[in-house]
């Protein structure tokens, strides 16, 4: 047994969860008028509605209690002061501190992070007014129009997925495009229409050593000086946010145009820091901020509240009980906001990244499920898509469905419509259909009774779906900031129950060291590395094509 399944409230959660099982929300629901009120939470214009799970007051009060048994009060106050939280990089965990624009000092290992924080910040306004005013100018002399951000994982997944659940509150002062995959297709197609003169790279990177985003800089930086003759032009077109200097230094960059970020914060939470310029670019700086400032509300709502008030805690509690306990392996984020059409791939990173591993803090393999897999889609294209999945296969797949009242594109009749899904959805996965429903509504069609009885088994739908809701008034850079921070800390809060390390990420770096080895094999004909015979055949069958092709 492991220290958390030795603790007498995961014990008794693991005994009430068998309970549980036997239940219908239908009857929990029919039990209690206040059920609603009981189970759902106002924060900062959200509205969270989890009374749709299969929980009771007892399951609440067990996970509260778990949640106090495994010091999440004391960890919390662990991150938000800067203790080493990332014990396998030996780190600090402080994303939290680039949105703190309080100005009271934040020191770490005799550091003033806030200094940095704010100056940092007052780099990135100075360089945005310049490019968005026009007087940051091409090797030419003319304007910038377009900025390709260079960079792949939480150098690109962050600041794309704001970019585009945004996009409305850009005054399209510059056009900003994305580049994060190796395979030249999308260099090449995001290049094409754009005018070497007018075009500005950031090249972000934290460790300005992964190869595909280095790759692609280096074929941006031949596709500029291919246009302007002058290796000098690249002062005026290329900028980098590292926390590697000398190497994006090395690497042609002049260092006044590197903007820094730290060890302190990971890749997939950073698009807080200068890896969020290309957001400041698009949308000005004081809608940056404005996004910043979201996310420190729900900061300090997280950071401050009791447990049983604490909108991340009780979505990390849920996510637990209904993956831990009740042994569901996947989750599905479903935004009914169009805007939102990244969120689950952004949440996918994010979540899985941080929580899907299978070792505890002390080396010792879990003996529990950890997170889910995490998947989705706009919620309207699911449903006309996976949705049955959701609603009839063998396969419980709790579900987090976002929406907004107000839509950020009012378009008249459109909205109501796609709430009207966006609440029938959730009541259908709840409630469900039962086969002598289904029989009398067959009946009162006037079907046969051979009809009825060869089709009612195939529409039964069982519900007892776990779903929450999160109710935005409506999407705009502070409820944005909001949301993604509502889910950074259900994943710090996760990671903490699971008694894993969150912030680290060596299966990522495993697949870096072993593609670097490979490469050498594809490009010099001398190198062959031994592999598994199927790797071997497949590296063998590739270069005998590509040779006699
Ligand atoms: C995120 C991960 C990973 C990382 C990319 C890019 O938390 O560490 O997705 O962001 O591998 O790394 P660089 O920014 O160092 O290029």
């Amino acid at each position: 047994m492991t220290a958390r399944t030795k603790l007498q409230s995961w014990q008794h959660l693991t005994n009430h969860a068998d309970k549980m099982k036997d239940e219908h929300m239908n009857d929990l629901f029919a039990a209690d008028e206040q059920r609603f009120n009981r189970f759902s939470l106002k924060v900062s214009g959200f509205l969270f509605d989890y009374s749709k799970n299969l929980i009771t007051a007892e399951t609440m009060q067990s996970l509260f209690t778990l949640a106090r048994d495994c010091h999440l009060e004391e960890w919390r106050e662990k991150m938000f002061t800067g203790e080493r939280i990332n014990q396998t990089e030996d780190r600090a965990v402080l994303h939290v501190a680039l949105r703190d624009r309080s100005k009271s000092p934040l020191i770490v290992d005799g550091e003033n992070l806030t200094e940095m924080v704010n100056s940092a910040l007052e780099q990135i306004n100075a360089f945005t007014q310049r490019v968005r005013t026009g007087e940051w100018l091409g090797y030419s002399g003319k304007r910038i129009s377009d900025v390709v951000n260079i960079g792949v994982g939480g150098s690109n997944l962050g600041p794309q997925m704001v970019t585009e659940a945004l996009k409305h509150y850009s005054d399209n002062c510059v056009n900003v495009h994305y580049v994060s995959n190796v395979d030249g297709t999308q260099i090449a197609d995001v290049l094409r229409p754009l005018d070497p003169e007018k075009t500005l790279f950031i090249i972000s990177s934290k460790t300005f050593t992964t190869t595909e985003t280095m790759t692609n800089a280096q074929t941006a930086m031949k596709w500029l000086v291919a246009s302007a003759f002058d290796e000098n032009a690249i002062a005026k077109h290329f900028v980098a946010v590292s926390a590697n200097k000398e190497n994006a230094t090395k690497f042609g960059i002049k260092e006044e145009n590197i903007f820094d970020m730290w060890d302190w914060v990971g890749g997939r939470f950073s698009l807080w820091s200068a890896i969020g310029l290309p957001i400041a670019l698009d949308l000005g700086f004081d809608k940056f901020i404005e996004l910043l400032e979201g996310a420190h509300e729900i900061d300090q709502h997280f950071y401050n509240s009791p447990l049983e008030q604490n909108m991340p805690v009780i979505m990390a509690l849920l996510s637990l009980w209904n993956c831990t306990f009740l042994g569901s392996q996947s989750q599905a984020i479903l935004p009914y906001d169009q805007p939102l059409h990244m969120l689950s791939a952004y949440l996918q990173q994010a979540e899985m990244e941080s929580n899907g591993k299978s070792v505890n803090w002390f080396g010792e393999t879990v003996d529990y499920p950890t997170v889910p897999s995490i998947w989705g889609e706009i919620g309207i294209n699911g449903q006309h898509a996976f949705y049955q999945y959701l609603h009839q296969s063998n396969n419980v797949v709790p579900a987090d469905f976002i929406g907004s009242v107000e839509s950020t594109t009012p378009v008249q009749g459109h909205h109501d419509t796609l709430m009207a899904n966006f609440f029938a959805q959730t009541e259908a996965l709840m409630g469900g259909v039962n086969e002598t429903q289904v029989r009398e509504d067959l009946k009162a069609k006037g079907r046969t009774q051979e009809y009825i009885d060869n089709v009612a088994p195939h529409k039964v739908h069982k519900g007892n779906r776990p779903t929450n809701t999160i109710l935005m008034n409506r999407i705009e850079p502070r409820s944005l900031g909001g949301l993604i921070a509502l889910y950074e800390h259900k994943i710090f809060t996760q990671g903490v129950l699971l008694q894993i390390c969150s912030f680290d990420q060596w299966g990522v770096e495993l697949g870096k060291g072993l593609a670097n080895r490979i490469q050498q094999e594809l490009t010099q004909d001398d190198v062959s590395n031994p592999h598994d015979n199927s790797t071997s055949e497949l590296i063998k069958h590739y270069k005998h094509i590509k040779a006699n092709s």
